[in-house]
């Protein structure tokens, strides 16, 4: 006997196929069993849902953000507008940095405050699983205060959050690149870690952030602690730290619009996930896209996510980033579809548990208002109708109107 059944669905498997006439059974808040519809098995639940054929994916995950933040950078839009580049904003002390005041500045309340309406509209999207990046502290008080709000949201919406330590995402200007890096391995990092607030650590490596020897250094120093690795790598130009990334076993490396064969072999070595961002690369008015031909050919598994940050892609939506990596990037509806599900779980660790509809899984999925998959990425700026089982329970998307469960 299972608690529910959902039956007569348009399932979704991992290779992106549609199977129709199929239905998935819940106990708990896990996925029982699988497979295709019989009048019989509708006597074997509690509770059954007829879902006339409408698609039923997992719940999606947005597996790089950087939800957490104070205020915004609408004035660096307008002066881009008038020609300036993010780089160029960057070096006259604009950027991250000026997002890092704001985040000192305000409470561990108002962040939480900022951030909720974020992942509700996330949510309302589909998104069920959010990995949360630190890295607008670059002190140990606020990357921990950042880290601290990320857990708070999982208790506040109900829904999985991953927490990643990016303290490595600009330069202080009370150090210098080198003792900063020190001072994360030495001071930030092992009290985030003691205090259970991190489940992986991420490094801007760039020109105009860290370098080489100061990734290397950190992120061995996470592999020591036990922790994930993940790369911000050749967004704006190639310095290899995607290849350094995976060498050191990196779930993911992030961007990569300027990636390198030689780092890309090494990525397919090590079964790194490429992260594409297109909501990056279409608001910096990027022009090389990431190599998407040779990812395939290198077997390289693609995921996509929204970078939801106030600088480079002031975005909740994953299904614009779909529309985009499928337009911009040119990525089929298939493999954009698995780079918000298998894909972005994989690039999370969580390969195991979500991303796919299998028995054993987690029972997050959303049945969608349509029975072509293809719609999932065709429209955007497009709210659909959706329904959000979460762990095995229908949930409300009233109950997070107010941005609290
Ligand atoms: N690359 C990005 O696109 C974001 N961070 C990073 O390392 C931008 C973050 C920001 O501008 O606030
Ligand atoms: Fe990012």
């Amino acid at each position: 006997m299972w608690d529910k059944l959902w039956y007569n669905a348009s399932l979704v498997d991992e290779s992106g196929t549609q199977l129709t006439n199929h239905a998935i059974a819940v106990n708990d808040s896990k996925i029982a069993w699988v497979g295709p519809m019989e009048e019989k098995l509708i006597g074997n639940a509690r509770k059954t849902h007829d879902c006339h054929q409408r698609v039923i994916t997992p719940g999606l995950i947005d597996c790089h953000t950087h939800l957490v933040y104070a205020g915004n950078r609408a004035n660096e839009f307008t002066m881009r507008l008038q020609g300036l580049t993010y780089a160029e904003i960057a070096q006259a002390g604009g950027g991250i940095k000026s997002t890092v005041k704001m985040t000192r500045l305000a409470s561990e309340d108002e962040l939480l405050q900022q951030a909720l309406p974020r992942l509700c509209a996330m949510i309302k999207q589909g998104v069920t699983t959010v990995e949360v990046k630190s890295g607008y502290g670059l002190n140990a008080c606020t990357e921990l205060k950042m880290l601290r709000v990320a857990k708070k949201l999982e208790n506040a919406t109900g829904m999985r959050i991953k927490k990643t330590f990016l303290g490595a995402h600009a330069i202080p200007d009370e150090m210098d690149a080198d003792s900063y890096i020190d001072y994360l391995c030495d001071d930030v990092l092992p009290h985030a870690y003691e205090q259970e607030l991190v489940d992986a650590v991420d490094i801007f490596s760039e020109s105009i952030a860290f370098n080489l020897a100061q990734t290397e250094k950190l992120l061995t120093k996470a592999v020591a602690l036990g922790l994930a690795i993940k790369c911000h790598a050749e967004q704006l130009s190639d310095i290899g730290a995607s290849g350094l990334a995976a060498s050191l076993g990196a779930l993911s490396c992030d961007h990569l619009e300027y990636i390198s064969d030689e780092s890309l072999q090494k990525m397919a070595m090590h079964d790194t996930v490429a992260v594409l961002l297109p909501g990056a690369y279409y608001f910096l008015k990027e022009t090389t896209p990431p190599p998407i031909t040779k990812m395939r050919k290198y077997g390289i598994k693609m995921a996509l996510a929204t970078d939801c940050n106030p600088g480079s892609s002031p975005t909740t939506s994953l299904s614009l980033m779909m529309n985009m990596a499928c337009t911009l990037f040119g990525l089929t509806v298939t493999e954009a579809y698995q780079a918000v599900t298998l894909n972005a779980a994989k690039a999370l660790g969580l390969s195991k548990d979500i991303g796919q509809l299998k028995a054993g899984f987690h029972a997050d999925f959303i049945l969608w208002p349509f029975t072509d998959i293809a719609e999932l990425c065709y429209g955007f700026g497009v709210d659909y109708d959706k329904q959000l089982i979460v762990g095995g329970t229908l949930f409300s998307l009233d109950s997070i109107d107010s941005g609290i469960k």
